[in-house]
């Protein structure tokens, strides 16, 4: 696409035309167009990655945060990464969201959601989220939201593209502190622990605080929640919008955000396949390969 068509839909969806935004975020997503085309580098923002296993209530929990947001007048929007997911676009996602009252279309208009879905195994999907926030605020979206399945190191590393982390747990699994496997821990602003309405909930935010309290100063705050029944909703909602970011997790997410540089440079390289075909084959060393990309710029 020229400059001139760019920008015009750059306009558009300022203006609010979210399907002007939705083909600007899969040019993003496709890998055509990158934030710093769009001048969206310095757009003002804020993001909040809301991250734990699957079936942990996240999607639950987020849809009172978003509607929490735009019942205040506040714009924000979803990324949902969805590794399971073969759909893209937010049909699903957003048909989800239960807006039921008289001035749900209101609401609505203050609510965009987009799912991604984890298909190209480039590897690459951290520094797209990146550049996806980026856009969003530019774009007049604020605040956004980003979901991940926390589970395995891509997921850690998209959860480090955010501001901030919330981490979600739920009732003891009788697999002890999991999270912490799985470096989550380390990065989290804030522990949300969910279905406080059944057995073990409690239990395992206990769990969690002790062995919070013995890796360290300012261990992240554990709170007990229910997205179902809304006990301690207002709570972690309250946590959640004035939450502050701990010293620990700042150093634990830059790490994360170099490796993320590291590995976007590594992926975006012009002769990416050809450097994976000859290491495949024997002819290249991946450490050589290393020097040429680093040193080819
Ligand atoms: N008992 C109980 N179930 C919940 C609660 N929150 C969510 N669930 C249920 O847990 C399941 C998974 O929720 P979902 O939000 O999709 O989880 P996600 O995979 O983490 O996004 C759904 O069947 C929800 O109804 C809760 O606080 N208590
Ligand atoms: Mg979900």
């Amino acid at each position: 696409m020229d400059a001139a068509s760019l920008a015009a839909r750059l306009e558009a969806a300022r203006d609010g035309s979210r399907r002007d935004l939705a083909r600007l975020l899969t040019d993003v997503e496709d890998g055509r167009i990158a934030a710093a085309d769009l001048g969206a580098q310095r757009a003002e923002g804020r993001s909040i990655a809301i991250t734990g296993p699957p079936g942990v209530g996240k999607s639950c929990f987020i849809d009172h945060l978003l509607r929490a947001h735009a019942e205040r007048d506040e714009p924000v929007a979803l990324l949902a990464v969805d590794p399971s997911s073969a759909l893209s676009g937010g049909a699903l996602l957003g048909d989800r969201i239960r807006l039921t009252s008289p001035d749900d279309e209101v609401l609505a208009g203050r609510i965009y959601v987009r799912s991604i879905a984890t298909r190209r195994s480039s590897g690459s999907i951290p520094s797209v989220l990146g550049d996806l926030v980026k856009v969003l605020h530019g774009c007049g979206w604020p605040l956004v939201i980003i979901e991940t399945v926390g589970a395995g190191q891509s997921e850690v590393r998209c959860a480090a593209v955010a501001d901030r982390i919330v981490l979600m747990e739920g009732p003891a699994r009788g697999d002890a502190v999991q999270a912490e496997k799985a470096g989550l821990l380390e990065l989290a602003d804030l522990v949300l622990v969910n279905k406080a309405d059944l057995d073990g909930a409690e239990r395992h935010a206990a769990e969690l605080r002790d062995s919070l309290a013995l890796d360290g100063p300012d261990p992240p705050a554990v709170l007990l929640m229910s997205a179902q029944t809304g006990l301690g909703l207002p709570e972690a909602l309250h946590a959640l919008r004035t939450l502050e970011s701990r010293p620990g997790s700042e150093r634990a997410r830059a790490r994360e955000r170099l490796a993320n540089a590291a590995e976007a440079r590594l992926v975006r390289h012009e002769d990416y396949e050809a450097i994976l075909a000859r290491i495949a084959n024997g002819s290249l060393a991946p450490e050589d390969a290393v020097e040429v990309i680093w040193r080819g710029g």
